[in-house]
Parts: C-alpha cells; sequence; structure tokens
C-alpha cells in the first residue's frame, strides 16, 4: 500500500480543518488498541441532553496502558456492545441526579443494537466544559433506541483525527463533531480500517 497518499484527499465536499491530521491507508502502530470488555459509566449527562451527542462512557482504569499515553483528541475505531443480566437499578450521578442502569437490557439484536459498529472517540478534559479529569467516551453511529448504561462494551482504536480543543460556542463544539463522524464513516468504508471490524467480531 502507498503510504505517501494518506486517503483523506478521497473524502470529497467536505472542509479538511487545519488541525485534521493525515488518516494513513491503514492503522500504523500504536494503533490498532484494542480492549477487553468494560462498563458503560454515566458521564455529566450532557452528550445526549445538550450537545445532542450521547457518548458511552468508559473507566479509565478498564483500559488498556497504551490509551492513557494517547494525546487528548478525537479517535475512530468500532466498538460492540454487550447485555448484562442485572434488574434496572436507579444510580446516582454526581450532580445529584438519578439515572437509571438499565445494563443493556432493551437493545435489540434485530435492531443491529448488538452489531460491531463504528465510533468516534473523545479522550480529553473537555476544556469547553472545564472537566478536572480525563474521560474516554464513545459516540457510537448507529440509531438506538434505548440507552444503555451498565452494559459493557468492547472496542478497538484504529486512528487520530484531531487534538482537543477548547471553543467558544456550543455550536462549533457540535459542528467539529458532526465533521469528525462524517470523517470517522468514511474512513471506516477503506478496505484498510473496515477489516477490524471482523477482527473484534471474533
Ligand atoms: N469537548 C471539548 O471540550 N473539546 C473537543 O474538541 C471535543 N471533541 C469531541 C469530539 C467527539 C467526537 C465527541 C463525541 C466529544 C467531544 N467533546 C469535546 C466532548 C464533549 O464535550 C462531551 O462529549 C460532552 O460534554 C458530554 O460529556
Ligand atoms: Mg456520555
Amino acid at each position: 500500500m502507498n503510504l505517501s497518499k494518506p486517503i483523506k484527499h478521497l473524502i470529497k465536499n467536505m472542509a479538511l480543518r487545519p488541525f485534521d491530521f493525515p488518516i494513513p491507508d491503514y492503522p500504523l502502530p500504536p494503533y490498532p488498541i484494542s480492549t477487553e470488555l468494560c462498563d458503560i459509566i454515566c458521564g455529566f449527562g450532557r452528550g445526549s441532553a445538550e450537545l445532542g451527542i450521547p457518548t458511552a462512557n468508559v473507566p479509565i482504569e478498564q483500559l488498556p496502558a497504551e490509551i492513557n499515553d494517547l494525546d487528548l483528541g478525537v479517535y475512530f475505531g468500532f466498538a460492540k456492545i454487550n447485555k448484562v443480566d442485572k434488574s434496572v437499578l436507579m444510580v446516582d450521578r454526581n450532580d445529584g441526579r438519578q439515572v437509571q442502569y438499565n445494563f443493556g437490557k432493551f437493545l435489540s439484536a434485530k435492531n443491529g443494537d448488538l452489531d460491531t459498529l463504528p465510533v468516534v472517540l473523545s479522550i480529553g478534559k473537555n476544556p469547553f466544559y472545564d472537566n478536572k479529569f480525563k474521560t474516554v467516551e464513545l459516540h457510537v453511529l448507529h440509531k438506538f433506541s434505548h440507552d444503555f448504561y451498565g452494559a459493557k462494551l468492547k472496542f478497538n482504536i484504529l486512528g487520530y483525527i484531531r487534538p482537543e480543543l477548547d471553543y467558544t460556542t456550543k455550536e462549533a463544539l457540535i459542528n467539529d463533531i458532526n465533521i469528525d463522524i462524517e470523517i470517522t464513516k468514511k474512513v471506516l468504508s477503506y478496505e484498510g480500517y473496515a477489516k477490524y471490524k471482523d477482527i473484534l467480531n471474533a
């Protein structure tokens, strides 16, 4: 394969941003990075409610150490969700509100919820929200009919899109996340990346 030709030049009708990194034809070290099954926990409850971009948050302690060495920013890969056989539970979020952990009870194989799905990940401190600690969150590119706190997921990271940025408006953040989503869809459709979907499935 020809490494001197990053595949991003094939992405048509998309304004590439000055901070976008060139994406090679296939994952280069340290990628792929693959995780074991990890818990899906509740974050700050902003992704879905405020941004309209829900994210599955995972505990950093359950991730391979290599992930801790990555720069703060936006990454892409695949993820697969597993249901956990537990009854619905109410859990206190750190802002005092209660959230329902349904452990993925309402996810449906027929709807494709349990397939290996493309994800765009944020590893960061969310400067726009001034978080104190680093979080790892995955936005799964799939239409779910229910949330799934308490379920588990396994994922891989196949490449890097851009550094984490601060924003002056919520709209600017949402706009960039939408571009990240478009880049992810495009890149994961290429052979050099698409084959990692089956690897996660195995
Ligand atoms: N937050 C930031 O403050 N700066 C970013 O550059 C940023 N990029 C993100 C990219 C993606 C693909 C996603 C899913 C989230 C990103 N976020 C970023 C995090 C966002 O603020 C967070 O998901 C919500 O605050 C919910 O916790
Ligand atoms: Mg979240």
